[in-house]
C-alpha cells in the first residue's frame, strides 16, 4: 500500500506574494510557544531560500530557554522595530489582539498574510490561510516549503519538527494525524534527531521550575463531579521558588495526566488583579469553546483565557460551565 500525503489547498495569493514580493515582516502571538517560534523561524528560512528580504518581529528575549537551540534564534532582534514593511505575516495568531504590540504595524503594511490553525481565527489579514485540521502552523509552513521551488533545509526541518512536536503534546493530542506523523518521518529523514530535540525541549528544565511544580501540585484540587482538576500559581510563588512565569506551561499537561481528569486548568497570576487560565482537556470536552465563552480562545483540547475576576469566582464559573456541558 502506498501512502500519500493529503494535499492541502494553499491560498495561491500567498505563494505568489512569496515568489514576487520582498520586504516581509514576520510576527507571531505574544508569549510565543514552540509552534509560534518554530513556524516563525522556518518561514524566515523559506524567505531566505527564496532570496527575499525580511525582518522578524519576535524579540530574542521572549524565547523560552528550551527553544534557544533552534537555528536562527541567535539572529533574532533584541528589540523588534514597529515599522512598516511591504508584507505583514502573522503566524499562529487567532486574532489581531494576539499580535500584541505588533497589531498596529499590520495596518501600516500594504499587504498581509495570516496563516493559522485556530478554529476561531478571525481572518484579519488581506490573505488568510486557516487550516484548523492541521496539527500546527509549523506543519502549514512545511506545506508552504513543499509548494515552492526550493528544497527544505535541515535547519527549517528542525524548527518545523519542534513546532509540530510541541503543539501535538509530543504526538499525543487528537490533532496528531497520519499526515502529521508522515511529515515528522520525512523531517527525521532530513537529519532532525528526535532524541536530541526531546532532550533539549523536555529535559532541560531549571531546578527552580521543579520547586514551582511542587508548589502547583500541592495546591491542586480535584472535583470528581465534573472531572476538573485545577491549581493556581501566584506571583509570590515565583518569588519564593525563583522560577519564571514562562516555565509554568508544562504544569497543566501534568495535571491532565491523572486518569479520571476531564479538564485540567492552571490559573496563573500574571500581574496583581489579573490571571491567565491555561486549559487542557480530553475528548469530548471542548475547552476551546469554554475559553471562548470566557473571552479567550484556543483549540478543542488546549485553550486559555484572561480574567480580572478573583480565583474563587473563576473556579465556580468554570465548574458551572462544565456541569451544564456534560
Ligand atoms: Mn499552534
Amino acid at each position: 500500500m502506498i501512502f500519500t500525503r493529503k494535499k492541502k489547498i494553499i491560498n495561491k495569493n500567498i505563494t505568489d506574494l512569496l515568489d514576487h514580493e520582498d520586504d516581509f515582516i514576520i510576527a507571531t502571538h505574544i508569549q510565543p510557544d514552540g509552534d509560534g517560534i518554530g513556524a516563525t523561524l522556518a518561514f524566515s528560512q523559506l524567505l531566505s531560500a527564496l532570496k527575499q528580504t525580511f525582518t522578524i518581529a519576535v524579540g530574542r528575549n521572549v524565547i523560552p530557554p528550551q527553544y534557544d537551540f533552534l537555528p536562527g534564534v541567535d539572529d533574532l532582534p533584541k528589540e523588534p522595530k514597529k515599522e512598516a514593511h511591504k508584507v505583514f505575516v502573522a503566524l499562529d495568531a487567532a486574532n489581531r489582539n494576539r499580535l500584541g504590540d505588533m497589531a498596529p504595524v499590520l495596518d501600516l503594511c500594504p499587504n498581509s498574510i495570516n496563516i493559522d490553525h485556530h478554529p476561531d481565527n478571525t481572518e484579519f489579514a488581506a490573505e488568510n490561510w486557516i487550516e484548523s485540521s492541521t496539527s500546527s502552523v509549523s506543519e502549514q509552513v512545511y506545506d508552504l516549503w513543499k509548494s515552492m521551488s526550493v528544497p527544505l533545509t535541515k535547519a527549517a526541518a528542525t524548527c518545523i519538527y519542534v513546532g509540530m512536536l510541541t503543539d501535538t503534546g509530543r504526538w499525543q493530542y487528537s490533532n496528531t494525524t497520519p499526515n502529521t506523523l508522515r511529515i515528522a518521518a520525512e523531517l527525521v529523514d532530513l537529519g532532525v534527531s528526535p532524541v536530541d530535540v526531546f532532550n533539549k525541549v523536555y529535559e532541560n528544565y531549571s531546578f527552580e521550575w521543579f520547586k514551582l511544580l511542587a508548589v502547583g501540585m500541592k495546591k491542586a484540587v480535584f472535583d470528581g463531579n465534573t472531572g476538573l482538576v485545577y491549581t493556581f500559581i501566584e506571583l509570590k510563588d515565583l518569588v519564593e521558588t525563583g522560577a519564571k512565569m514562562e516555565e509554568t506551561e508544562s504544569l497543566v499537561d501534568l495535571l491532565r495526566s491523572v486518569g479520571s481528569v476531564n479538564v485540567a486548568m492552571v490559573i496563573k497570576e500574571t500581574k496583581p488583579g489579573e490571571i491567565k487560565a491555561s486549559l487542557r482537556s480530553r475528548k469530548p470536552v471542548d475547552v476551546g469553546k469554554l475559553a471562548r465563552d470566557f473571552g479567550g480562545g484556543g483549540h478543542m483540547n488546549a485553550a486559555g483565557f484572561v480574567s480580572t475576576e478573583p480565583l474563587d469566582a473563576i473556579v465556580e464559573k468554570v465548574t458551572r460551565w462544565l456541569t451544564a456541558y456534560s
